[in-house]
C-alpha cells in the first residue's frame, strides 16, 4: 500500500502565540528572545524576518536590522502547553503521530486517505482545526516519506500546503539546493559544493564512488534522499497515557439510542488506535458532560487488559448507566488508561477472546486498505443515509 506522511510546522510558533496573545503585535514585527545584550533569536514573525532577522541571530544584531521591532521574551510554559493542544488535535487524524519538536510532527496517514478523497484533505483539515481551534496558522507537507513530507511544509511558509505527489520526487528536488538534504550541513556542502554541485539534481546524478572521497560514506543514504526514497517509520512517541475520544455535540443528546450509538462508536475508534499500536488497557473512564456542564466521569479497571471493541462497549455501557442522568448531554467521552502492550495477557487457547483478536485484525487490515468508513459495525450504519 502506498505510504502517506504528513509534516505539520508551526509558522512563526513562539512569535505567532505572541501576537495572538497580545493583538496589537498583529502584523508589526516582533522578536521573541533573550532581552540581555548576550541574548540571542529565538524566532521572529514574518514582518521581522522581511528585515533579515532569524532564529540564533544575537539579539543586538536583530535590533540593529530591525529597530522597531517588539521584542519579546520567551514564556516557554505557555508554547508548551500551545503544544500540548495542537499534539490533541494531531492525534484525532492519527494513532502515529512523531512530534520532532514542540512546534512540529509527522503523521503516518497510510490507509486513512479511506475516508478522505486525498491525503492531502486529510492536512487541509489539520490545519483548518489548528487555525480554527487555536488561532494559529502551521504548514503541512504532504508526501510518500518523511524527508519529502518534511520538506514539503517548508516549501511554501506561511499556511501553506504542499503535496509532492507519488512520481513528482525528482521535479521537485532537482533544483533545490543540497542543503535541502536532511543531515546536510555547511560543512558536507561546503565540500560537494568544491565539485561544482549546487542542486540536489546534480548531487543524484553524480558518481557516487566520486563523491565519497570528499563526504564519505554518508553518501549512500544521501543519495537515497536525493531521489525521494526514504523507508523511515514515523514512531510515535512511547509515553502514551491513555487513549481517548471524545465529542461535544451540536445538539445536546436525549436519546439513549443515541447515546450507545456513540459509545460504540467511541469503544470502535479507542479499540482500532489500541490495535494499531499494539497495546490494551486495563481501565476505561467514561466522561459524561450535561447541559448545565455538570461533568462526571466513572471508571472501572478490569481483570485483564483489552483492546477490544466489544468489551470497551460493554463496560462504557455499564459505567454510563450507573451515572444518574435528568438532563441532555452535551459531551460523551471514552478513554482507556492503565496501558501495556499487547498480547501480554494470558489468553486461553481458542477462547472467545482469541478469535475476537482474529477478527478484530481482519477488521483492522480491512480498515488500513479501505479507510475506517468502510468497515463499520452494523448498528452505526444510519439506515436513513
Ligand atoms: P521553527 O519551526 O524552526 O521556526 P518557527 O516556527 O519560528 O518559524 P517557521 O517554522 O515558520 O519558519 O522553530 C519553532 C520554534 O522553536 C520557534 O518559534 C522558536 C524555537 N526556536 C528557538 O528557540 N531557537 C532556534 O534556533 C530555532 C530554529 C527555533
Ligand atoms: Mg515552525
Amino acid at each position: 500500500m502506498q505510504r502517506y506522511i504528513i509534516h505539520v510546522d508551526m509558522d512563526a510558533f513562539y512569535a505567532s502565540i505572541e501576537q495572538r496573545d497580545n493583538p496589537q503585535l498583529l502584523g508589526m514585527p516582533v522578536i521573541v528572545g533573550g532581552l540581555s545584550n548576550r541574548g540571542v533569536v529565538a524566532t521572529a514573525s514574518y514582518e521581522a524576518r522581511k528585515f533579515g532577522v532569524h532564529s540564533a541571530m544575537s539579539m543586538v544584531e536583530a535590533r540593529r536590522r530591525c529597530p522597531q521591532a517588539v521584542c519579546i521574551t520567551p514564556d516557554h510554559r505557555k508554547y508548551s502547553f500551545v503544544s500540548a493542544q495542537i499534539r490533541n488535535i494531531l492525534d484525532r487524524y492519527s494513532p502515529l503521530v512523531e512530534p520532532l519538536s514542540l512546534d512540529e510532527a509527522f503523521l503516518d496517514v497510510t490507509g486513512m486517505d479511506g475516508l478522505y478523497a486525498d491525503p492531502a484533505d486529510i492536512a487541509r483539515s489539520i490545519k483548518a482545526d489548528i487555525k480554527e481551534q487555536l488561532q494559529l496558522t502551521a504548514s503541512a507537507g504532504v508526501a510518500v516519506n518523511k524527508f519529502l513530507a518534511k520538506l514539503a511544509s517548508d516549501l511554501q511558509k506561511p499556511d501553506g500546503l504542499y503535496v509532492i505527489r507519488p512520481g513528482e520526487e525528482a521535479k521537485v528536488l532537482a533544483g533545490l539546493p543540497i542543503r535541502r538534504l536532511w543531515g546536510v550541513g555547511e560543512v558536507t556542502a561546503a565540500s560537494i559544493a568544491k565539485l561544482g554541485i549546487r542542486t540536489i539534481g546534480q548531487f543524484a546524478a553524480t558518481d557516487p564512488k566520486l563523491l565519497e572521497g570528499y563526504i564519505g560514506r554518508a553518501v549512500f543514504d544521501l543519495q537515497q534522499l536525493a531521489r525521494g526514497i526514504d523507508d523511515r517509520p514515523v514512531v510515535p512517541d512511547q509515553q502514551v497515557k491513555s487513549i481517548g475520544n471524545e465529542e461535544t455535540f451540536e445538539e445536546d443528546l436525549y436519546q439513549w439510542e443515541e447515546i450507545e450509538k456513540q459509545l460504540l462508536l467511541f469503544a470502535d475508534k479507542v479499540g482500532w488506535r489500541l490495535r494499531k499500536l499494539n497495546l490494551s488497557g486495563r481501565t476505561v473512564t467514561v466522561k459524561v458532560r450535561f447541559a448545565s456542564f455538570r461533568t462526571v466521569t466513572r471508571s472501572r479497571t478490569l481483570d485483564e487488559a483489552t483492546s477490544l471493541d466489544g468489551v470497551l462497549y460493554h463496560t462504557a455501557k455499564e459505567l454510563y448507566k450507573s451515572i444518574p442522568a435528568n438532563e441532555g448531554i452535551r459531551l460523551l467521552g471514552l478513554t482507556v488508561s492503565n496501558l501495556q502492550p499487547a498480547g501480554q495477557s494470558i489468553a486461553l487457547f481458542d477462547s472467545g477472546q482469541e478469535k475476537q483478536e482474529v477478527l478484530h485484525k481482519v477488521v483492522d487490515g480491512l480498515k488500513a486498505r479501505f479507510g475506517s468508513a468502510a468497515v463499520t459495525k452494523g448498528r452505526l450504519i444510519d439506515p436513513h443515509k
